[in-house]
C-alpha cells in the first residue's frame, strides 16, 4: 500500500515536465530466486519469499492443514530479487535519482549495475539511496540479496556470553533479539513460525533539482475557545544556498535555504477550530494545508498535509489514590475502551486495504476509541494510521520491543536509533497517534519471571543486560521522542506496574493476566481493577467453518495434530475446557465445544468490562487482549483472521457503548449502576421489569441524571430475582438494553 501523500504526488508531478521533483512507485517486473539454484520465479513486490513461492505452486498455503511444520526450511534459504530497470535521458538529467527503500526484509544488499549501494539490516527502517552515479540510459540491473536472519546471526548467539531470552521462539537457534524483524514471525503464543525475507514495502523512486521537501507535519501547541495554536515543521533537503519562496496555503514565505537539512517551523493559528476527537465523543475533523516550494519562482516540490487538532496528554502522576494513568483530550479526562492490535497476517504485504477498512470499521462500530499496536508486531502500514485519524481511534504505539533483552552492540543501537527516528517521523503527523510505547512487558519480565535464574546470568551479566535496557529504553529512546515528538506522551513500558501485589493495582497501567496466565476465575477481575488495564483476555476457538476450510472433518477434532499445532498457549486448551464446563456444561462434540468456547470468552470480556466500567475514575481505560488473529487458531481475539466477530465481539460492543447500565445481584439486594462516559452531562429514563422467584412482577420507571463521566448507583432492591429486563431510553430512544435471561 502506498503512502497517500507520496500517491497525490505522484498524480500531481506526472503530468508536468520541466524539472519539478517527482516521487513514482518502482514498478517493474520482478523476478526471485533461491540461491544456489538456476531457477528464477516471477514475483510480486511488495512481497516476501513465501508469497512467492506460493503464487507460483512451488509450496501450498503456509496456513492450510500442518504445512507450519513442513515450511521451515524456508527461513534457512538465501534469496535474491533480480529486476531490469529503464531508464531515459531525459530523467538522467535530474540531479538526484533516489531509491527509497520503505522495506527491507531484513538483511538485504543491495547491487545496481554490479556495484553495491546498500546493506540493510532493519525491517522496520526505510532507506534512501542515490542511485543517480550508478545509473545509464537504457537497461540497469537491480539485484537485492537477502540472507536468512538464522544464518546471519548464528555465529554471534553462539558466541554471545550469554543467552539473550526470546519471547515464544521455540527453536534451538534463537536470533529474534539479535534481528530487527517483527518478533511474532518468529513464533509466539497465538501464531505460527514464518521467518521470511523479501521486499515487503513498495520501493520508491524520487528524482529531485536543487531542494526537495522531506518530512512536513503540524502539530498542535495549545487551544483555546475561540483560537488554537499550531505549528507547521517543515523540512527541505537543498543543494543550494538562496533565498527561496514556500508557500503555506495561501500564506507566502521566504526562506533561506543553505546546504543540507532545513529545518522551519511556522506557528499558525486557526480561528474557530474544528476539532479532533475520538470516537464517542464528537467529530474526529481533519484539516489540509497543500505546501509549495518555488526555486526561482518555479513550482519544484509541493505537499499535502493532513492535520488534526486535539491535544493528548498522559496524566500518569502521583495522586490519593497511588499512580493515576489516564488521557485527556482536548483537556477532558477520556475513559478508553479498545483493544490490543496485532499484525493481521505473518505475511504483513498481504494484508490490503479493505482489510484494514474492514478491521478499523470494525473497531468504531464496537465504540473503542484506542488501539494499542503491540511491541511484537510491526510498525503499522501508513493507511493503518490514516483510518485511525478518519475514525477517531486513537493509537497507544509501542515500539517494537517485546519479551525480550537485547545485544549490547553498537551497531545494534544505533540501527534502533535510525528505526526510532524513521518511524517517528513517518507516524507523528497522525492525530491519532496518542502515545509512544517503549516496549511490551520486558520490564515486568526482567523483574518478575526470573530470567536471571532461568537463562543461569552472573551478578555482572545481569548488570550489563539491565543497564542496555535503560540505555535503550530510558535513554536513546525517549530522546528520538523528545526531540521528534515533544508533543506526545512517552512511556518505557507496558505495564508500568506488575499484578503481582493489590497495591500495585492503585499504580499506572497494567497487564492483569490472573485469568489466564494465572488459572484464576473470572470472578477475580472484580478485585483485580487497575488504574488502567492495558490487556487481559481469554481465549475462545474461531469458528468451525473457518477451520473446515483448512483441512478434512477426520483433523477437526481437539486432540488431532492439526488442532494441537493450532494451539500456542503453553497452557493448551485447559483453561478453554474448564470455564466452558463450568459456565456450559460439557460439549457434546468439537463444534459445540468451539461455540461453547466463544461464549465462554464472551462472558469473561463482559465481567471484566463492567467492573474497568464500575469503577472509574479509579480505573480510566481497557484495552483488551486481543482485536484480531493473525492467522486461523485457538486465540484471545474476538475477531477471526477474515474478520468474522466471534461472540465476545458482539459483547465488547455492547458493553463499550457510552452509557451502560451494571447491574449487580448480592444476596436480596439488586443494584442498578449507570456509567456514561458523555463529556456533557446525561439524562434519561431508565425502566426495569422484575420477575420474583415468588412469582411476583413489578415495574419501575427512574429518571436518570448525571455529570459529565459519572458513575451512578441510580437504583436498589430488595428482591429474590429471577429475571430482569432493563431499557434505558434517551430522548425516547432505547439506547441500552440488557437482561439476565
Ligand atoms: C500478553 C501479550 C502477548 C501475549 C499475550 C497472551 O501479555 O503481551 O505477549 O501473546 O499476553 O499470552
Amino acid at each position: 500500500m502506498k503512502n497517500s501523500i507520496q500517491i497525490l504526488l505522484v498524480t500531481a508531478l506526472m503530468s508536468c515536465g520541466g524539472n519539478r521533483n517527482s516521487i513514482t512507485e518502482f514498478d517493474e517486473k520482478w523476478n526471485l530466486h533461491q540461491v544456489g539454484s538456476v531457477e528464477w520465479m516471477s514475483s510480486d513486490v511488495p512481497g516476501v519469499v513465501h508469497m512467492d513461492l506460493l503464487k507460483n505452486r512451488k509450496i501450498e498455503d503456509p496456513y492450510l492443514g500442518n504445512n507450519e511444520l513442513n515450511l521451515q526450511w524456508i527461513e534457512k534459504e538465501n534469496w535474491e530479487y533480480r529486476s531490469s530497470w529503464r531508464v531515459s535521458k531525459e530523467q538522467l538529467r535530474n540531479d538526484h535519482i533516489e531509491l527509497v527503500f520503505t522495506g527491507l526484509d531484513t538483511y538485504a544488499e543491495v547491487r545496481l549495475n554490479g556495484e553495491k549501494i546498500l546493506t540493510a539490516d532493519n525491517m522496520f527502517r526505510s532507506w534512501r539511496v542515490d542511485a543517480r552515479p550508478f545509473l545509464k540510459e537504457g537497461d540497469n540491473e537491480l539485484i537485492i540479496h537477502f540472507t536468512s536472519p538464522l544464518g546471519q546471526n548464528e555465529e554471534q548467539v553462539k558466541n554471545y556470553p550469554y543467552r539473550l531470552p526470546s519471547g515464544n521462539e521455540t527453536t534451538d537457534l534463537q536470533v529474534s533479539a539479535f534481528t530487527r524483524k517483527a518478533a511474532y514471525q518468529f513464533g509466539w503464543d497465538w501464531g505460527p513460525r514464518f521467518v521470511s525475507s523479501g521486499i515487503w514495502r513498495p520501493i520508491y523512486v524520487e528524482a529531485w533539482n536543487d531542494a526537495r521537501i522531506t518530512h512536513s507535519f503540524v502539530s498542535t501547541q495549545s487551544i483555546a475557545a475561540e483560537k488554537a495554536l499550531i505549528q507547521l515543521s517543515i523540512s527541505i533537503e537543498s543543494d543550494i544556498e538562496a533565498m527561496q519562496t514556500l508557500l503555506v496555503g495561501d500564506q507566502k514565505m521566504e526562506v533561506e535555504l543553505i546546504k543540507g537539512i532545513n529545518d522551519f517551523t511556522f506557528p499558525m493559528e486557526i480561528s474557530q477550530p474544528k476539532l479532533w476527537w475520538p470516537n464517542g465523543h464528537g467529530n474526529p475533523h481533519m484539516y489540509n494545508l497543500d505546501l509549495k516550494l518555488l526555486i526561482d519562482g518555479e513550482l519544484r516540490d509541493e505537499r499535502s498535509v493532513n492535520y488534526g487538532i486535539r491535544t493528548i496528554q498522559l496524566i500518569n502522576e502521583p495522586d490519593s489514590i497511588g499512580t493515576s494513568f489516564y488521557f485527556k483530550v482536548n483537556g477532558e479526562a477520556v475513559f478508553v475502551k479498545g483493544a490490543n492490535y496485532i499484525p493481521q497476517d505473518i505475511f504483513p504485504s498481504r494484508v490490503k486495504a479493505e482489510k484494514y477498512e474492514a478491521l478499523i470499521s470494525k473497531a468504531k462500530e464496537a465504540n473503542m476509541n484506542m488501539l494499542r499496536v503491540w511491541g511484537g508486531g510491526i510498525y503499522e502500514d501508513d493507511y493503518f494510521y490514516e483510518l485511525c485519524d478518519k475514525n477517531g481511534i486513537m493509537v497507544w504505539q509501542d515500539f517494537m520491543f517485546a519479551g525480550s533483552m537485547y545485544p549490547t552492540d553498537e551497531a545494534f543501537h544505533s540501527t534502533v536509533k535510525n528505526e526510532v527516528r524513521d518511524n517517528i517521523n513517518r507516524l507523528r503527523p497522525h492525530p491519532s497517534i496518542a502515545l509512544w510505547c517503549g516496549n511490551n512487558e520486558i520490564d515486568v519480565a526482567w523483574k518478575n519471571w526470573g530470567w536471571q535464574t532461568q537463562f543461569g546470568y552472573s551478578e555482572e551479566d545481569s548488570v550489563e543486560i539491565w543497564n542496555n535496557y535503560l540505555r535503550l529504553f530510558h535513554e536513546e529512546i525517549p530522546e528520538e521522542v523528545e526531540r521528534l515528538n515533544p508533543l506526545v506522551n512517552y512511556v518505557t513500558t507496558s505495564p508500568l506496574s506488575n499484578w503481582g501485589t493489590p497495591e500495585n493495582f492503585n499504580h499506572s497501567s497494567m497487564h492483569y493476566w490472573g485469568v489466564w496466565h494465572g488459572r484464576e476465575p473470572f470472578e477475580n477481575f472484580k478485585d483485580n481493577v487497575p488504574r488502567f488495564m492495558a490487556e487481559y483476555g481469554f481465549q475462545s476457538f474461531p469458528s468451525y467453518e473457518s477451520l473446515a476450510k483448512l483441512t478434512d472433518t477426520s483433523s477437526l477434532s481437539l486432540d488431532s495434530e492439526f488442532i494441537s499445532n493450532r494451539q500456542k498457549s503453553y497452557i493448551g486448551n485447559d483453561m478453554i475446557t474448564r470455564f466452558s464446563e463450568k459456565y456450559f456444561g460439557k460439549a457434546k462434540d468439537f463444534k459445540s465445544y468451539i461455540e461453547n468456547s466463544q461464549k465462554t470468552q464472551a462472558l469473561a470480556m463482559k465481567m471484566a468490562i463492567q467492573e474497568h466500567r464500575l469503577n472509574k475514575p479509579h480505573c480510566m481505560g481497557t484495552l483488551f487482549w486481543q482485536l484480531n488473529d493473525v492467522w486461523q487458531g485457538p486465540s484471545w481475539s474476538v475477531l477471526e483472521y477474515d474478520g468474522k466477530p466471534k461472540l465476545a465481539y458482539e459483547e465488547v460492543k455492547k458493553w463499550y457503548q457510552d452509557v451502560v447500565v451494571i447491574t449487580r445481584i448480592q444476596g436480596d439486594t439488586v443494584s442498578f449502576h449507570v456509567v456514561s462516559d458523555c463529556l456533557t452531562g446525561f439524562t434519561g429514563e431508565l425502566s426495569i421489569n422484575i420477575s420474583g422467584t415468588d412469582g411476583s412482577l413489578r415495574n419501575h420507571n427512574i429518571d436518570v441524571s448525571l455529570e459529565k463521566n459519572e458513575v451512578k448507583k441510580v437504583f436498589e432492591i430488595i428482591s429474590r430475582i429471577k429475571k430482569y429486563r432493563l431499557q434505558l431510553n434517551e430522548d425516547g430512544e432505547v439506547i441500552f438494553e440488557d437482561t439476565n435471561g
